[in-house]
């Protein structure tokens, strides 16, 4: 089978002629209308942008290229990257490939530690890991070759060379944030040869006995690759690539949005409250305290973090993902046991609630009661796992888009007297 450059280089040109000639046989015709509802309540449901990498159904959740996730999560990340790009598998020489690709391109560079190292003790870890992306942004070939000029027809080449560099290094960025950040020794070096999840379960140092937390981190980096492409990430680093900035650029903008409560951060305030309910009721509460609690945390005006999702209107597969996973290996853990029993209590506390259109469990519910099971127990630290799983998506639909030759994005904004006036 063909690399992942070689089937770029087939499969793009023909994307690229086969939306251009859509775009100038259909141009004219709608396919869109936005309430007011819509266009002050964050277009929610309103069709605004291509993205071929993956879908969300309210009902089904994550499909990637045509596939459930539940029907994929035992692939491997690298697996998933190819296949978000490329829309197929690659065979095991193709993955290999991919893999050895990616090693050679692993190393980070020591200006970047030097950075991460002056930054302050309390600079939150998304932080730093964001600075590390953008310091090395001085890497970039697709700026280079920008300024040097090369064709529209050539710009997703150095963008796919600058997306594997991001993705062979953020995972020793990521690791290295976390052993700085928490003072736990020196950093651990890539290890070739090593799948992109074992070598990050590796690198952040935790004890793994078992393999049991490489395999975690091998389904929460393909849990987390990708969710179409507006979401508040996806679509940030869309719209920064779309003015052609680099990848580096564009990627570290999305994982800024990342970092914000009601999107990557939730993850680390899901476990925090399930903790503090467990603290309440000196262990793992009853299904009446959990109610108490629950509605308690409403009563104060604040969302129960985990539940709920903005197109979601079903249990998120990559929950039951989760759940299925620490069934499977940690069933008494007292934690684990909390989180399963919240999801038999929580959404029918929120059913009461019409506001709230989904009252299921989302992809953060879960995992951190996994993630600190296995000892990795600082709740900061989270949404950089769940970024090194995102900058996959973000990347590969940030190709995509220079391949096709997506325009600049520009909606329309419109004064308040304007809006009045369509009414
Ligand atoms: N607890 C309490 N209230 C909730 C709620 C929850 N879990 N979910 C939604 N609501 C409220 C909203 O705050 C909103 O209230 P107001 O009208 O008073 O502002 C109302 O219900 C309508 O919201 P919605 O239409 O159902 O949901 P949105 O599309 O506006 O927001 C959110 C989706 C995920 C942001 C929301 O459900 C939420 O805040 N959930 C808790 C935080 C969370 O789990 N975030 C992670 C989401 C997964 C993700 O993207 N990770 O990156």
């Amino acid at each position: 089978m063909a690399t992942l450059q070689e089937k770029l280089a087939e499969q793009i040109p023909k994307s690229r002629q086969k939306v251009k000639a859509f775009a100038k046989e259909h141009g004219a015709k709608e396919i869109a209308k936005v309430t007011v509802a819509q266009f002050l309540g964050g277009l929610r449901g309103v069709y605004g942008l291509l993205c071929d990498t993956s879908v969300v159904e309210p009902d089904k959740g994550l499909i990637i290229r045509g596939h459930p996730l539940l029907e994929i999560k035992d692939k491997w990340p690298e697996e998933i990257f190819f296949c978000l790009l490329t829309g197929e598998f690659p065979d095991e020489e193709a993955k290999k490939s991919l893999q050895q690709d990616l090693d050679k391109r692993s190393y980070v560079p020591e200006y970047v530690w030097d950075v991460l190292e002056s930054m302050p003790d309390d600079s939150h870890p998304m932080a730093m890991l964001n600075t590390g992306i953008l310091v090395l942004e001085r890497e970039s070939v697709f700026r280079k070759m920008y300024s040097e000029g090369m064709t529209k027809e050539q710009y997703w080449i150095p963008a796919l060379e600058d997306a594997l560099q991001i993705l062979a290094k953020i995972p020793s960025i990521a690791a290295g944030v976390y052993r700085l950040h928490y003072n736990k020794g020196d950093i651990i070096p890539w290890t070739p040869g090593l799948d992109l999840g074992a070598n990050y379960a590796n690198m952040l140092g935790v004890p793994d006995p078992t393999g049991e937390f490489a395999e975690l981190m091998r389904l929460y980096l393909t849990f987390h690759s990708d969710h179409e492409g507006g979401n508040v990430s996806a679509y940030t680093c869309y719209t920064v690539a779309s003015a052609l900035s680099d990848p580096y650029y564009a990627v570290s903008a999305g994982l800024n949005g990342l970092a914000g409560p009601l999107h990557g951060l939730a993850n680390q305030e899901c476990l925090n409250w399930i903790l503090e309910l467990m603290d309440e009721f000196g262990g793992v509460p009853t299904k009446k305290q959990i109610e108490k609690y629950t509605r308690d945390t409403l009563a104060a005006g604040k969302v129960v973090p985990g539940y709920g999702h903005a197109v979601l209107r079903t249990t998120d597969p990559r929950y039951t993902g989760f759940l299925e996973f620490g069934k499977k290996h940690i069933p008494e853990d007292p934690v684990f046991k909390t989180v399963a029993t919240v999801f038999e209590v929580v959404p029918n506390v929120l059913k009461e609630f019409p506001k709230i259109k989904n009252p299921w469990p989302n992809v953060d519910a879960g995992s951190g009661s996994l993630l600190f099971h296995y000892g990795l127990r600082e709740f900061e630290y989270y949404t950089v796992l769940f970024s090194v799983s995102r900058a996959m998506g973000m990347l590969a639909q940030l190709v995509l888009h220079r391949g096709i030759g997506t325009a600049i994005n520009r909606p329309k904004s419109l004064d308040f007297n304007r809006l009045s006036s369509l009414v």
